[in-house]
């Protein structure tokens, strides 16, 4: 018989251990055996919170007893993801807290992957402003983030049948352990009313209804946990909740109006990223939000320095495209009518405080509200709001050269039909610094949509290249290649990214090249069983990992995409004997809910993935796979684990991409246009190690201009013919066959994106991508430069930038 082994004993419980078990019992009310999941992660979170609030009063007070100026970034959106592993990682926890975990028997992967992904931003933006959040932190400077506490976020995507269905998120169904209610900080915010005085005399502001902000503080740790900022997030409510006088009238429902009101303010994100909602809700979101931030800031000041002339040496504000831009008027309207500055000097004080960052120059997507509801809505600041505008309009019309119709693209009135005010002209005349988020970005806004702008101002537009937080977008979702770099060139990179560098010259080693390609394959068949398991479809971890994951929009060109598998699924089985590279083409990405066409490419894809996918005549040669509800923590899996990223924007219209960034650091090659900070990533890694095809800005602008016959190009060419005529004949959606026939006509017709103008040089690109996979050693030394030298896009530098150039802080 065998002998019988004793059970280890159980590892004694560190006092970590023991602080979790107390905060689950004493705050979350549960005890060990009851607890679920869930009380672990909340008493996980709590238990760390307690430790990162003594750094965040640390940060606090050694700001203030510096008397050091502030930067404010406020924004409509924070696309901050989860937050457990971040803070781990920053504060260097991640073990200590995992094996007191593992000690109460909880496994603290488990718990991470549970964690709500915080999704108050659509795409890019909503992301670059989380990452500004923590670059700031970790360059030690005093910073908030001010934004709106929706409650529901970024729909949830659900793909029914092939088509995508919005359904709400509830990220605060348990409750939000990071957040702390400041019943303290609560600030008035009015609406509609009329002004009564004259320019003249006192002016006041009688609003017609009122709400009350109130705020919810996230700490945000910089990385080691050097200090600590917050994230300022307002939430609604009515003054009186419930009105007495109508409910003991017997008005239940009446005497909750304001409540719900109030609460309409912050219940939802608005789901698009390239075209401006006009809705009235939008508006009084904007200045909702923008209010509570201004006054919060002023008080700030007011209560620290004494004196509100100073507000420009001791705060910069940064305006996260136009969203916040009516902050502009709410900081000229408190200086004037609450702090009683003459109007030149409240115009000086306010232009020196704000910076503006535009972020798109798509013209749909250009903020104007129409004069009227603006009028109704915020009636003292329209009156200020013209008064700006006749101050800049008398200089534009005194300096050299301004036509008429230079005066008109100036004026903050758009007078072309129904009059509206210009959110983005507001934006720049109250802003002592523009900048575009890439170098081409910056220099299309001097040419086209701020060029009079610009000539009247041309100190004023700069250029800050976007950057990305390597903490999250390398280290934390990253560990096999963070810990391969690590014992290749130390561990220096993960103070000062410029310092991957070193990793260059072990491209040429294969012992590194293997152990690389190693730990891209490990994750290869991570996201492989994960979509196995999510979706039943299994890939090869050997193929080609191609990924186009951002939001779903027409100038992002996922149809160009699509067209090319099309194109290549028809090649493939007609040339069975060649040697095709194995391929799965990974898609990923939410479309506007009211974005037809958009919604129609994303039903594309998922019909080309149904009919590939079981086609036996392909083999294993070619897969497609739609990963539904694409969020921050999806992109942390995929990254990592592509082999090929898309970044094919139609060139001029993507402002900077930040993805193409994410890929890159983790060892992707690029194949791209030459758009937005695809030239930088192209400066950086070099002509060898990236793929660039397709027409320049320059030539796109031409083509526009001139006689582009879209309809010509593509029966000029077989493969596209094949493929686009196969789309619009149903041969991927048997069950309705016209339902592509418009979206193939309108290439036909006007192919706006260059989709056809393309295509020849993007196959051409693919099957040179394809060549360069045959050549393993060669593709990962390529992947190794990659990684090695885009270190220059971290959002530190980029915050650096802002901070000596924008924000005179550093
Ligand atoms: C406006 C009005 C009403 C409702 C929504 C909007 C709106 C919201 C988000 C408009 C645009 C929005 O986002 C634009 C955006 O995400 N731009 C992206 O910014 C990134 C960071 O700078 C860049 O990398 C991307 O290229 C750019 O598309």
């Amino acid at each position: 018989t065998e002998p019988e082994i004793a059970p280890a004993p159980a590892p004694a419980r560190s006092p970590l251990a023991d602080r979790i078990v107390d905060t689950l019992i004493h705050r979350i009310g549960k005890d060990e055996r009851a607890a679920r999941k869930h009380d672990w992660l909340a008493a996980t979170i709590l238990t760390l919170r307690d430790e990162i609030i003594d750094k965040w009063m640390a940060s606090t007070r050694q700001a203030h007893a510096a008397g050091a100026k502030r930067v404010y970034y406020l924004s409509l959106e924070f696309l901050i993801g989860r937050l457990l592993r971040d803070a781990l990682s920053n504060l260097g926890r991640n073990a200590e807290v995992g094996d007191a975990l593992a000690v109460l028997g909880v496994d603290l992967a488990e718990i991470e992957e549970i964690e709500p992904d915080a999704a108050l931003g659509n795409g890019g933006l909503g992301r670059l402003a989380a990452c500004f959040m923590e670059s700031m932190a970790t360059l030690d400077l005093p910073a908030y983030g001010y934004g709106i506490r929706y409650v529901n976020g970024m729909f949830r995507q659900r793909i029914d049948d092939g088509w995508q269905v919005e359904l709400p998120e509830t990220w605060l169904a348990h409750g939000n352990p990071w957040e702390f209610e400041r019943r303290e900080s609560a600030y008035f915010v009015g609406f509609g009313g009329e002004v009564i005085g004259n320019e003249v005399g006192h002016v006041h502001w009688k609003p017609a209804e009122a709400v009350e902000a109130l705020a919810y503080d996230t700490p945000v740790v910089g990385w080691r946990g050097k200090r600590v900022n917050t994230l300022r997030l307002w939430s609604a409510r009515a003054f009186d909740p419930i009105r007495l006088d109508a409910f003991n009238a017997g008005d239940h429902i009446g005497a909750l109006a304001g409540q719900v009101r109030a609460e309409s303010l912050v219940r939802v994100l608005y789901p698009s990223d390239s075209s401006a909602a006009g809705q009235e809700l939008r508006l009084r979101q904007e200045y909702f939000f923008s209010s509570a931030s201004i006054q919060d800031i002023v008080r700030r000041h007011v209560q620290y320095f004494g004196d509100i002339r100073t507000l420009p040496d001791k705060a910069a504000i940064q305006l996260n495209d136009t969203h916040p831009a009516v902050s502009v008027a709410e900081l000229m309207r408190l200086l004037i009518d609450h702090h009683d500055l003459p109007f030149d000097e409240a115009w000086e004080i306010t232009r020196k405080t704000f910076g503006y960052t535009n972020h798109t120059l798509l013209p749909e997507a250009l903020e104007s509200w129409p004069l009227p509801l603006f009028e109704r809505l915020l009636p003292r600041h329209m009156q200020l709001i013209y008064a700006i505008n006749g101050r800049v309009l008398r200089e534009a019309r005194k300096s050299d050269g301004m036509s008429d119709q230079a005066v008109a693209a100036i004026s903050l009135i758009d007078e072309n039909g129904e009059r509206r005010v210009r959110m983005a002209n507001l934006a720049f005349v109250g802003s002592h610094s523009v900048n575009g988020v890439a170098a081409l970005h910056t220099a299309l806004m001097k040419q086209t949509v701020f060029a009079d702008l610009h000539r009247l101002y041309p100190a004023r537009i700069n250029n800050k290249t976007n950057g990305i937080t390597p903490r999250r977008w390398l280290m934390d979702c990253n560990p096999g290649l963070t810990a391969l770099v690590r014992d290749a060139i130390g561990a220096e990179f993960c103070d000062d990214t410029a310092k991957l560098q070193s990793l260059d010259s072990f491209s040429n080693d294969p012992s590194f090249r293997e152990r690389f390609s190693g730990v891209k394959r490990s994750n290869k068949v991570g996201l492989s069983n994960f979509i196995g398991e999510s979706m039943g479809l299994r890939l090869d971890p050997d193929a080609l990992f191609d990924v186009q994951i951002k939001r779903v929009h027409e100038y992002k060109r996922q149809l160009l995409n699509i067209i090319e598998t099309v194109a290549l699924y028809d090649q493939i089985r007609s040339h069975p004997e060649e040697d095709w590279t194995p391929r799965v083409k990974i898609f990923a990405g939410k479309a506007a809910s009211s974005y037809h066409n958009a919604k129609l490419i994303i039903k594309l894809a998922n019909d080309v993935a149904k009919r590939v996918n079981s086609d036996p005549s392909v083999g294993g040669l070619l897969k497609v796979a739609f990963l539904p509800n694409y969020n921050v923590s999806l992109a942390e899996r995929i990254i990592p684990a592509a082999d090929l990223s898309e970044q094919i924007s139609t060139a001029g219209m993507e402002a900077s991409g930040t993805g193409n960034m994410k890929f890159a650091l983790n060892g992707a090659l690029t194949i791209g246009t030459l758009d937005g900070a695809n030239i930088e990533i192209k400066e950086h890694v070099g002509d060898d190690n990236i793929v660039i095809f397709g027409l320049t800005a320059d030539e796109v602008a031409a083509k526009r201009a001139g006689s582009y016959r879209p309809r010509e190009v593509i029966e000029g060419s077989r493969e596209l013919s094949q493929a686009v005529n196969a789309i619009a004949s149903g041969v991927f959606s048997p069950d309705d066959p016209s339902r592509y026939r418009e979206l193939m006509n309108g290439l036909y017709d006007h192919d706006w994106f260059m989709v056809a103008a393309d295509f020849d040089a993007y196959t051409a690109a693919q099957r040179a991508v394809d060549a360069r996979w045959a050549d393993q050693a060669g593709w990962q030394a390529a992947a190794i430069r990659n990684v090695a030298r885009v270190g220059w896009f971290s959002s530190d530098r980029t915050i650096g930038e802002y901070a000596r150039e924008i924000w005179g802080v550093m």
